[in-house]
Parts: C-alpha cells; structure tokens; sequence
C-alpha cells in the first residue's frame, strides 16, 4: 500500500511571480553571474576533475608518495596547485559593510525626468536597466550576526545606457560626521577596540560613546541609530537613501539638486531588541535567509525610487546647508516623487563572485547626474577606488562580470594584474593619426559626461562652515517625530548602550547632549542609567524647538497594513486539528504570507485527521522570534507534553512578550496558561476553536504589533 502524502511544513516554493511577456532582470544585457563553469557537460554525463591546467586528474583522495609510508614528492603537481589556491582563496574583507548579501534585479523609470535631467536611465518610462543591490551591516566582520544593532548599507549598482551608476547608500538618510577626514576616527571608535579585539560589531562600548559624545556632529544620526531602523525585520522592510544631495543636469548644463530615497513596497518593519538578541543565536543568517527565501519563493521584493528635487532658492530657505549630510529636508516640506520601481528577481549563482566581488564606487555616475559640494560626497570618491583595489587586488576589477558596464565600452586603459580585456590593434593612445577604422575611439563633447560649471571664489582654508553648526535641532525634531512607543524605544537603546560604557565621565557627556535633544529623554536615560544629570552640553547654535514633527520619519506610522510578505509560525503536535492547519495555511496563503511549522521532532507530526505533516523546525530551533505571527495550535494531550518543555514555553512568552499576535486553540491557551500568561491573555491573543476562524486571525495580525502590551511586560517601564 502507498503510504498517505506528507503535507509540507513550510509554504511551498511557487513558481516565479512574472506577468505574461514580462522578462526576468537575467534578461536585461550582457555579462550576467559569476562568469565561471557549471561543472555540467552536454549529455548529462559527469565531468571529470582537472587541474587548473586542464590535466585529468586520476586520484584525488591520495597525494604523491615514494613508498606507502613515504614522504610526499615535490613533483606532486595536483597536490600543490590545490594546496597553493586553497591558501589565497581569502581576499580582504571590506574595511566596513564586510558583511553583506546582494541580488539581481532591476530598475524600472515610471515617470520621466527628461525635464531635468539628461540621465539615459531617466528619460523613457517603462525602459528597464539591469541592478545589483548590496546590503550590510557596518560595523561588524564578514562572519559576524545580521541583527546587530547597527546601519544597514543599500547600495546599488545600475548598469545604465550610458554607464553603470553606483548610488551607495544606507537606510539612514544622515551621516555621523561632516568631514570625510574624521572617517577614520569614527571607524575606529565603532569597531572592535584594538588592544583586547572586543566587542564585535556592536556600538556598545567606551571608544564608540567617548568619539561620539566628542562628536556634537552625531547627534542627529545618534537618534536614528538608537531607533529601531537598526534593527530592521528584514532588508525588505527597510528604507534606502542617498543621503548626500546630488546634481541633476540638464542638456545645456542647468543643474537641479536631488535627494535619492528607496521606499520599500512592503512598508517599513523593525524588531525589539530583545528579539534581535534571540534571533542572533537562533539565526545569525536571519536577514540573508529572508532575502533568499522571498527571491527563491517568487515574492520579489521592490523598492520604489524617489526624488526630491530643488534649486538653490528653495535650498537658501533653510539655516541648515542642503550640503551637510547630517541634515534631511523634511517630506512634509519637499514630498518625494516616485519615478521609478526597483525590483529583485534573482538570487546570485555564487556569493564569492558577484556579492563578494561587487565594488560600488560613488564616482561612479553617467552623464546628467553630477556631485554637489557635500564634502563627505567629495571624500567618498576618492575612498571606494582606492578600497577597491586593496580588496580586488587589480585596477582591472572592472573586468569582473558583477563589476563590468553592460553597455559598450571603449578606452586605452591596459594590462596590470589579470587583464582580460586589453584591446586588439596597433594603437593605445590618442590623440592619434591612424584613422576612424584603426584609431580607435575618441571623446564626445555632446555626449559624454560634463561636470556642472560651478564658480567658487573663496580661498582654499581648513574650515567648517558655520551653515553646519546646528547639532542638535534635526535630532530633536526626529525624536518629536516618533510615536510614544518608538521614543520609548530609543530611551531603551541608549540606556542598554550606555550601560555596557566603562567609564561614567563618558555617560555623563551624553547625558549632557541628550538635555540639548529632548529634556524628557535625558531624564529618561539619566534615571535608566541611575545617574544625575549634568548641566546641557555647550552648543554651538541653539536648538530650534519649533520645527514640526515629520511623520515620514517613523517607522510605526508607516508600518504594514496586511500579512504580504510577513511569515506565520505554526506550532503543532500530534493530533492537531487538521482542519485547522488547513484553514490557517489557506488564509496565510491567501494573504500573500508564508507558513513554517514548527513541532516536537523534525520528523513531523501525525494531524487528528492521520495525515503526516513535516516539520520545518524542531521547537528549540524555530523559536517565535523567527516569525511575524505565531499560531500556537497543539493538541490537549500534546499542550500537556509541551507544558513541561523549556522552549515551548518560551516560544508562547517570547511571542507575548515581543507584542505578537498570537492564535490559540484550546491546548495553545492551556500551554499559555503553563507559561505564566493563563490571565494575561489580551485581544492579540485570538482564539482558534474552528477552521473559520483562521481568517479573522489572519486579518487581525496586519499591525504585527500589539505595542499597548509593552508597556505592561516591560519592568522597566513600570519601575
Ligand atoms: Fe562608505 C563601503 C555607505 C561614508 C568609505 N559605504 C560602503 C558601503 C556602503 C557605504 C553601503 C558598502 C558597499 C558594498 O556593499 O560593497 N558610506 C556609506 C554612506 C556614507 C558613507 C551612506 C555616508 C553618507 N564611506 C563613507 C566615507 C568614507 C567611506 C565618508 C571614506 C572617506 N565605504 C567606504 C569604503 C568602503 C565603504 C572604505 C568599504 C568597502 C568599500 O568601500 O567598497 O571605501
């Protein structure tokens, strides 16, 4: 007799979501992946192992030896070349975002800029270009966890007509420091500290606080990195942002100021601390995972690009400068324009090749995008050329496929280290006599790229202007800007952060720059931190307390509205309602979410109705902080069992605690009741008693959150 089907434990993979007589980005243009061989050959037949020479290779179990027992013989060939290429397969990691993940896709223009600018990639709607996006953490090593509070890299790389342009942003729209001269010192002091090699990417340390409470500049950014926009739930709920403001210019030159923002289609979506801290242990992978996952499942994630656009005018309105990237122009004051959809479709084919391999370059732009003055733009240029060749060994990096343009290229660059490219004919210079047909190419005033004419009168000095002296008023207006619970949130993170600070004179000095921000959160910390409060930090301007609260700055304002793209936990054991499962993976599926089940063994479990259901967890490895929602669906008999278990009682209090929304049938409430929450229970804790119940539930889960919940969880609040 054929055994009965196993259900799948996690929402089956569906094909690829394409429109009919849509192309996927493996389409758009020339070279594409890693450039390397697949290891398959016509026929289906298995290839045999080589050298790198190409030499068969007989046996590779054993090396070369004179007699059984012998020494290993130098004419040993194979094994010296696999030995020698095994020991440099290491490149050095980037000095910061070393740890990162990357994907194909594209870029897609909905609205023309044609008026201002003459970018080819901004010209024609509908017209697609080839992307590959980067993202990272900053601070930690290449081997380090994805939830580390930290700046998220968004960097993308759009291989256009006319170029590739590199736009290499975070998603954090400010900047710790004003002057690329003090990158070095913040690096530094966010990095591991040097005699002892701890802590790993974490800012929680003397060094990072001593630079930063050294640093009025940082304030701003200080309250962005103490909001949950550093722990983001995954890199496709997160914003992306160009941060500097740039030059768009027209065909005559005229120049047009823009600032570059990546609004995520599926709206924006962090975790709690405590949840980031679990979800480093029970997944360090857990933002590269989601990524390929979402890809992999055909749920490609999509961007929407923005502009925000002005002239000087407008810029000399303000008594900030549009150039000091520690500034943001307000959306209520210039609302972003949509004028383009970026999408990611492919996962790479090696990490090596392309993720590890990408080089961004800020220099990089085509013709009709141009630099502004914003000196840490300018400091950029010079930094990511030259990075990329400690890291990539050669100046051909752009050789690689990942890093090469995908339009036609023509120029007199040659040799160095692994040229691949080095062009044919007689001729390497110009200007040159040999003609149009030998010659080769020639420069294209029309065409080509043409920096904006700007005039500066002013004599070379060491200075910084006194248009960028106001610290404090753009991080209090961010601070007014979030919801209660969000401020609450910073309060937290800089009493965690500041907690793990040695020294209290370094405490102390923050504390004096927070009363400069917001009275009420100085107190905050000061009390987290059982510490008085000193007298405010000497300003150089003084803050403005009349600017208006942005709502574009939070992330809860702008937070989900439905389950799309979010991911259900189903905790099960024998004897779970079939009917029950059936229904919730129906409506999750229906809303555009996945499912993963997570039960006592790996193996599964048998449903009330016979069936077999696979596990995709077993319940210490699949605790509720990898979800968005958790149903929490055991049998009586099998909520009796998991009553007396660690992580299945954790994984019901986790799930309260995080402010989830959280289905019980009648064992899933009996196992709340073992862990400690019988009486707790509040209206994001749903009942499932039937199968139809399963879409109400579903329905109930769009916040995510249930906030009002903290507040009665959390001792601290409550002290
Ligand atoms: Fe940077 C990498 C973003 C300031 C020097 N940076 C790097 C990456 C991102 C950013 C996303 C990773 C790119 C990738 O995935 O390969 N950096 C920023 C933003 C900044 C910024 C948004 C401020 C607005 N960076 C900055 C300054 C300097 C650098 C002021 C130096 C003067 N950044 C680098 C670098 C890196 C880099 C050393 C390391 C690896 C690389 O470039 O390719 O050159």
């Amino acid at each position: 007799m054929t055994p009965p089907p196993i259900k799948s434990g996690e929402t089956p993979r569906k094909a690829p979501k394409v429109p009919p007589g849509v192309q996927l980005s493996e389409s758009y243009g020339e070279p594409q992946g890693t450039g390397g061989e697949t290891h398959q050959v016509a026929g289906g037949g298995v290839a045999t192992l080589t050298t790198q020479q190409g030499i068969p290779v007989a046996d590779d179990q054993n090396s070369l030896k004179q007699g059984a027992r012998g020494p290993i013989l130098m004419e040993d060939f194979h094994y010296r070349e696999k030995i020698f290429h095994f020991d440099h397969e290491r490149i050095p990691e980037r000095v910061v975002h070393a740890r990162g993940y990357g994907a194909h896709g594209f870029f897609e223009l909905t609205e023309s800029l044609a008026d201002v600018t003459r970018a080819d990639v901004f010209q024609r709607v509908g017209e697609r270009v080839p992307a590959f996006v980067r993202f990272s953490t900053v601070a930690g090593s290449k081997g380090s966890f994805d939830l580390a509070r930290d700046v998220r890299g968004f960097a993308v790389k759009l291989y256009t007509n006319e170029g590739n342009w590199d736009l290499v942003g975070n998603n954090i729209p400010v900047f710790f420091i004003q002057d690329p001269i003090k990158f070095p010192d913040m690096v530094h002091a966010a990095k591991p500290e040097p005699d002892r090699a701890f802590p790993q990417a974490q800012t929680a340390h003397d060094n990072f606080w001593d630079f930063i409470s050294l640093t009025p500049e940082s304030m701003h950014m200080v309250m962005w990195i103490m909001s949950d926009r550093t722990i983001p739930r995954s890199y496709r709920f997160m914003e992306g942002f160009g941060v500097h403001t740039f030059r768009l210019l027209d065909a005559e030159g005229n120049s047009t100021f823009v600032k570059f923002h990546w609004k995520p289609q599926l709206r924006l979506q962090s975790v709690v601390w405590n949840e980031a801290v679990k979800i480093n242990g029970a997944d360090p992978d857990f933002h590269r995972r989601d990524l390929w996952d979402a890809i992999e499942g055909g749920d490609f994630p999509a961007w929407d690009l923005g502009v925000q656009l002005f002239n000087q005018e407008f810029a000399d309105q303000f008594d900030f400068d549009v150039l000091d990237p520690t500034k943001i122009i307000p959306e209520e004051i210039l609302p972003v324009r949509t004028i383009g959809r970026l999408v990611l479709d492919r996962v790479v084919d090696n990490f090596f090749a392309e993720t590890e391999q990408v080089a961004f370059c800020t220099q990089n732009v085509p013709p009709g995008i141009d630099f502004s003055n914003d000196p840490l733009l300018q400091g950029r240029n010079f930094s990511y050329l030259d990075t990329q060749l400690k890291r990539l060994g050669s100046p051909n990096f752009t050789h690689l496929p990942i890093n090469a343009p995908r339009c036609p290229m023509a120029h007199f660059q040659q040799d160095g280290h692994m040229a691949m490219r080095n062009p044919k004919g007689r001729v390497n210079y110009e200007p040159n006599s040999w003609g149009p047909q030998m010659g080769g190419p020639r420069e294209d005033p029309l065409r080509g790229f043409r920096s904006f004419a700007e005039t500066n009168p002013e004599p070379k000095q060491r200075l910084r202007p006194e248009s960028f002296a106001d610290h404090y008023s753009q991080a209090r207006q961010f601070f007014i800007s979030q919801t209660p619970i969000e401020q609450k949130h910073i309060g937290d993170a800089l009493v965690f952060e500041l907690s793990k600070v040695e020294r209290p004179d370094i405490r102390i000095r923050m504390l004096s720059h927070l009363l400069n921000i917001d009275a009420d959160l100085a107190q905050t910390v000061a009390d987290g931190l059982g510490a008085a409060l000193p007298q405010p930090a000497q300003a150089a301007m003084p803050t403005r307390d009349d600017l208006d609260p942005s709502p574009a700055l939070s992330i809860v304002e702008n937070g989900p509205q439905g389950f799309a793209g979010r991911k259900l936990g189903i905790l099960v054991t024998d004897g779970t309602d079939a009917d029950l499962f059936d229904a919730l993976t129906e409506a999750v599926t229906a809303a555009g979410g996945v499912f993963e089940v997570v039960a006592p063994k790996i193996g599964g479990v048998t449903l009330s109705d016979g069936a077999a259901l696979a596990a995709k967890h077993k319940i210490d490895g699949g605790p509720s902080v990898l979800f968005d929602a958790v149903a929490v669906i055991p049998s009586s008999e099998g909520a009796q069992l998991l009553a007396g278990d660690g992580p299945s009682r954790d994984f019901v209090s986790d799930a309260f605690v995080h402010c989830k929304f959280i289905g019980l049938s009648e064992g899933g409430a009996d196992l709340m009741t073992a862990a400690g929450l019988g009486d707790k229970l509040d209206e994001a804790c749903i009942t499932l008693a039937a199968p139809g119940d399963a879409p109400a539930f579903i329905a109930a889960c769009a916040p995510l959150r249930h906030w009002q919940r903290e507040l009665m969880v959390d001792l601290d609040a409550k002290a």
